[in-house]
């Protein structure tokens, strides 16, 4: 079998998540990070769509980021390592949810300000994880997201979330939209993923695709 074989792939992703995962670093501000360390793959996306939940998913961990039904609930640059702390091949990064109005605007300026450093200008930042909502779609703040991460270079996938609450017929249609609002975007990655971390439908091929970006990357896992 290949290193890239998808069902070797899909199998070390199964391994590299079913290990140790556990919470590092909280950053609230840009001089806050962490030390650089090893690949870093972050979750973005509208304030309550999924991102914490998503994580909890990933590495089968029932409350290992904090989840809410309030948006706003993530309020930092939340770090977890996949594997032993110091050796790890493999970090994760919970942010802030963007477009909520009810926070206060001194808050709003301050994350934006701390993710857009953080998306920018984080060298062993790999790929962003943009999720957009599986019942609405795209809204006018994802764009300005896939704006700011075209024009910083910084590779970036969607992934449409909840999708167990999703009718069948909208599922197709999502995909479609996402598709062709990503196809002329130059840092996009064609590929768009469809999960629910409430039935783990989808987790599999997240942790595949993660698995392939780190064999695409040279990291040893
Ligand atoms: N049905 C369903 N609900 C979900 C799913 N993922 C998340 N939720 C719910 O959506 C709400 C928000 O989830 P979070 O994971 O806290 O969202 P977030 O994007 O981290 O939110 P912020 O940190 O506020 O930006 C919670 O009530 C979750 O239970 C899913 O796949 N299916
Ligand atoms: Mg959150």
């Amino acid at each position: 079998m290949s290193e890239t074989d998808p069902a070797d792939l899909s199998e070390r992703g199964r391994k590299l998540f079913a290990g140790n995962c556990e919470f590092i670093w909280a950053a609230a501000k840009i001089d806050g990070l962490p030390p650089m360390g090893p690949l870093e793959i972050a979750f973005a996306g509208r304030s309550n769509v999924g991102k914490s939940s998503l994580l909890n998913a990933l590495t089968g961990r029932k409350a290992l980021a904090r989840t809410s039904n309030t948006p706003g609930r993530t309020q930092q640059l939340n770090f977890f390592v996949v594997g032993t702390p110091g050796e790890e091949p493999l970090r994760l990064v919970d942010m802030p949810g963007y477009g909520f109005a009810a926070v206060s605007k001194e808050k709003i300026s301050s994350w934006t300000k701390l993710m857009h450093a953080y998306l920018r200008g984080r060298s062993p930042l790999a790929r962003v994880f943009v999720l957009v909502d599986g019942r609405h779609g795209l809204k006018p703040p994802d764009l300005e997201m896939f704006d700011l991460l075209d024009s910083s270079a910084m590779s970036y996938q969607v992934i449409l979330t909840k999708k167990d609450e999703c009718k069948k017929s909208e599922v197709e249609t999502r995909l479609e939209g996402v598709r062709e609002a990503l196809a002329r975007r130059p840092a996009a990655h064609p590929e768009v993923l469809f999960t629910s971390s409430e039935t783990g439908e989808g987790i599999g091929e997240l942790r595949e695709g993660i698995a392939r970006l780190m064999v695409e990357r040279g990291v040893i896992f």
